[in-house]
């Protein structure tokens, strides 16, 4: 089948994205920091805007039309997220602010009666802060050991000793699916197998593999996994945490208040059902909503087609880049281990000034360590800049790219000339 038979329609695409049309600095945009955020199409402002001035109301207490009508909304947008992760049932969506909270929900609720003094997490040397940070913290507290498995070379991950640090010490396997810096796709799924033969739990960070690719919580068998709204073409502030109903039924709340209550007396409360359990207080029902649509939005497309779209895209970027001697970039060459993220180095020239260069010519990238410091420690540099592509980025861009780069090697003066 060749290609073109199965790639999306970016032009069409495109216009769907009203931001796409502005100029920075008298230049079209050429935006390529997707990875940190991706921006939004029409449907899912109109929802955000449908929702203000058609039936703002609160969930999940009105008796009234208009609170009904936002809590048939909200919860359409639950049953939405779940059907396009395959999870069992809504009730195994949990709505947080983005995938940072989901994580912490986590790393608060669920060790207790889960690990003990001894026992071991297990991760990566590639998780973003958010996915290391707090299980640091989570060991100090219980006493238990951290510990990782190695980025290898070519910036997959050396799993040459993996039998070895998931054993039957391990309590928790917590792995990113798809690097942020280095776009190295991790095989969860196998990971996953190993640390349920040896009693362990398995969360997995889609951050940065829901928006791009086809993830099936089923099939993965993974007990959590979190994902940003915001990453995938849904509004910011909302994200979700999946988790099956046999790990959240054991779990102590994150938080405590409204809604997350069945009784309460002066002495104590109940817990409600699942999902509001773990949902105190009333919440972002304007983003949730559009979220859902920006799931539906992705599955109009097909996941299959955005993954395929950014294989194209990036094998493209990687053989343009071939032709920029001067700079390094990261991560596997295989495709079919990577996401459509490019990680790039140019010895002598400081990414922020690249960044910069690129700026003005209206090309956005992101610079700096990408909240993965132990990366940069693993690459030996201070610093990436990245190009991150989604559904509406073009061979075109990438030749826009790799063009200001040349001027850029040229302009910084260690370039061809
Ligand atoms: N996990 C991964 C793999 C990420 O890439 C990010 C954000 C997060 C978790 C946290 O997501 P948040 O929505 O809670 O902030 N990554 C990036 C990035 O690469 N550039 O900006 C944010």
């Amino acid at each position: 089948m060749s290609a073109a038979h199965i790639s999306i329609d970016s032009d069409a695409i495109r216009r769907d994205f009203p931001i796409l049309s502005r100029t920075v600095y008298g230049k079209p945009l050429v935006y390529l920091d997707n990875a940190a955020t991706s921006h939004k199409p029409r449907g899912v402002i109109r929802a955000l805007s449908d929702y203000y001035e058609g039936y703002n109301s609160n969930v999940h207490r009105g008796v009234h039309a208009l609170s009904m009508e936002a809590t048939d909304r909200f919860e359409e947008a639950r049953s939405a997220v779940a059907r396009f992760i395959n999870a069992e049932s809504p009730d195994e969506i949990i709505w947080t602010r983005n995938a940072t909270e989901a994580i912490n929900l986590v790393a608060h609720s669920w060790p207790q009666g889960n690990i003990e003094p001894g026992g071991e997490i297990v991760t990566t040397e590639m998780e973003h802060h958010s996915n290391l940070v707090p299980w640091q913290k989570v060991a100090a507290d219980r006493g238990a050991r951290l510990r990782f498995l190695p980025i290898a070379d070519d910036g997959t991950l050396d799993l040459s000793g993996v039998d070895s640090i998931i054993n039957e010490r391990t309590r928790l396997l917590t792995i990113v699916h798809s690097s942020n810096s280095l776009g190295t796709i991790n095989p969860v799924k196998e990971l996953a197998a190993k640390a349920r033969a040896v009693g362990a739990a398995v969360m997995i960070d889609g951050a940065q593999s829901v928006p791009h690719m086809p993830v099936d919580v089923q099939d993965l068998d993974c007990d959590f996994l979190t994902l940003s709204g915001h990453k995938m073409l849904g509004p910011t502030g909302i994200g979700a945490l999946y988790a099956k109903r046999d790990a959240l039924e054991t779990m102590e709340p994150f938080l405590r208040g409204g809604e997350m209550v069945l009784s309460v007396t002066l002495e104590g409360a109940t817990w409600n059902e699942l999902p509001m359990r773990f949902e105190a207080g009333t919440p972002n029902i304007a983003d949730a909503i559009g979220l859902g649509a920006a799931v539906e939005y992705l599955e109009a497309i097909g996941m299959d087609r955005v993954r395929q779209h950014e294989v194209e895209l990036t094998g493209y970027a990687l053989e343009r880049f071939a032709e920029l001697e001067e700079i390094d970039v990261f991560g596997p060459r295989d495709l079919s281990l990577r996401g459509g993220v490019v990680s790039f180095y140019a010895s002598d020239i400081h990414p922020h000034d690249l960044g910069t260069f690129l700026d003005r010519r209206g090309i956005a990238v992101r610079t700096g360590h990408h909240c993965t410091m132990p990366v940069m420690g693993r690459l030996g540099v201070p610093a990436t800049a990245r190009a991150s592509f989604y559904i509406y980025n073009t061979e075109d861009e990438v030749d826009l790219l790799v063009d200001a780069l040349k001027d850029a090697l040229r302009y910084f003066g260690n370039g061809p000339r």
